[in-house]
């Protein structure tokens, strides 16, 4: 039995929650339960803080779990990145009062500045050669410099609205994070195997949500043209209209490339594009 960690209620649950249920696991999850055990796959799911999930992993408490990079970094430990799971993105910055002029790093020098993460600041300022003071608070951070607790604050950031309520300004990016599986140091070779199959089903689900799948018209003597921009897995199917002289194209392309190539695919005579999610992927 795999004993998975996932943070029991807060930005990483739903996210960690949906990624399991698509990889196929059933299970019950109730809001006062601990513990949860999956109906179909071997494997039990414990619900903690997410503060606590490295070292439940590092001690062997839980075999895997799912937690933010950034907590992972500031809370160190003997435990190994499996995969990037790509949701709850974020990104950690130096922010200071919103009417302060600021040039580079240097500006910290003998400031004090406010955080919650204060392993993961104090490796910056020494990255970056500046001596300032940590003040280390466990939350509300940014209300920091408005009640004179200290001239700036190092803080997660995602859509920057918090800061800007706050009359803060982002001015230095420290590291970006987003939702890691981390393994324990020692796996019983069992646990490993189930870990391996957990692993491929992520693979295939993450694959998936990263791609679509794309099908399109386009006169036969641009198929050639259009299947370089559109390689597929392997290479796209092309099959003949019923209407002479045309094809239809079938590919999957990434998501992120999308829009990049629509307007290519349009110069090149493409019509009737459909695009559509695709469920898994087996590459
Ligand atoms: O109770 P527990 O200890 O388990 O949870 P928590 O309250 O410590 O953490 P939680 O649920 O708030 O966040 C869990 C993880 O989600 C973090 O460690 C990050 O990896 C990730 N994450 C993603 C975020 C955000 N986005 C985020 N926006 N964590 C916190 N925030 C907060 C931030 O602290 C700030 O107060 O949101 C505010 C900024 O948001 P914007 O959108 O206004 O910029
Ligand atoms: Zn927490």
């Amino acid at each position: 039995m795999l004993k998975i960690a996932i943070q029991k209620s807060g930005r990483l649950s739903e996210g960690s929650l949906s990624l399991l249920r698509k990889c196929g696991m059933k299970f019950n999850s109730s809001k006062n339960q601990l513990t949860a055990p999956a109906l179909n796959f071997p494997a039990q799911i414990l619900f903690l803080r997410d503060d606590d999930i490295p070292q439940y992993v590092e001690d062997g408490v839980a075999d895997i779990g799912i937690v933010g990079e950034n907590v992972l970094l500031e809370k160190g430990g003997d435990v190994a990145i499996v995969k990037r799971l790509g949701f709850s993105k974020c990104r950690m910055c130096l922010a200071i009062p919103k009417g302060q002029q600021y040039t580079d790093t240097s500006y910290f020098h003998g400031k004090q500045i406010a955080t919650s993460y204060p392993k993961i600041l104090q490796r910056f300022l020494q990255e970056k050669g500046v001596k300032a003071e940590i003040h280390e608070i466990s939350g509300s951070v940014e209300i920091a410099p408005g009640i004179g607790l200290a001239e700036g604050i190092m803080d997660i950031v995602s859509t920057g609205s918090t800061l800007l309520s706050n009359g803060l300004k982002e001015v230095e990016l420290v590291l970006k994070s987003e939702a890691v599986l981390i393994k324990a140091p020692q796996l019983q070779p069992k646990h490993e195997a189930i870990l391996d199959q957990l692993t491929f089903r992520i693979g295939t689900v993450l694959a998936a949500r990263d791609s679509k799948y794309i099908l399109l018209n386009a006169p036969n003597d641009k198929v050639d043209e259009i299947s370089k921009i559109l390689p597929g897995m392997k290479s796209p199917t092309v099959m003949p209209l019923a209407e002479a002289g045309w094809s239809s194209i079938h590919s999957v392309v990434e998501e992120g490339k999308f829009w990049e190539i629509i307007n290519q695919l349009r110069d090149l005579g493409a019509e009737g594009i459909l695009v559509i999610p695709i469920e898994k992927m087996i590459i």
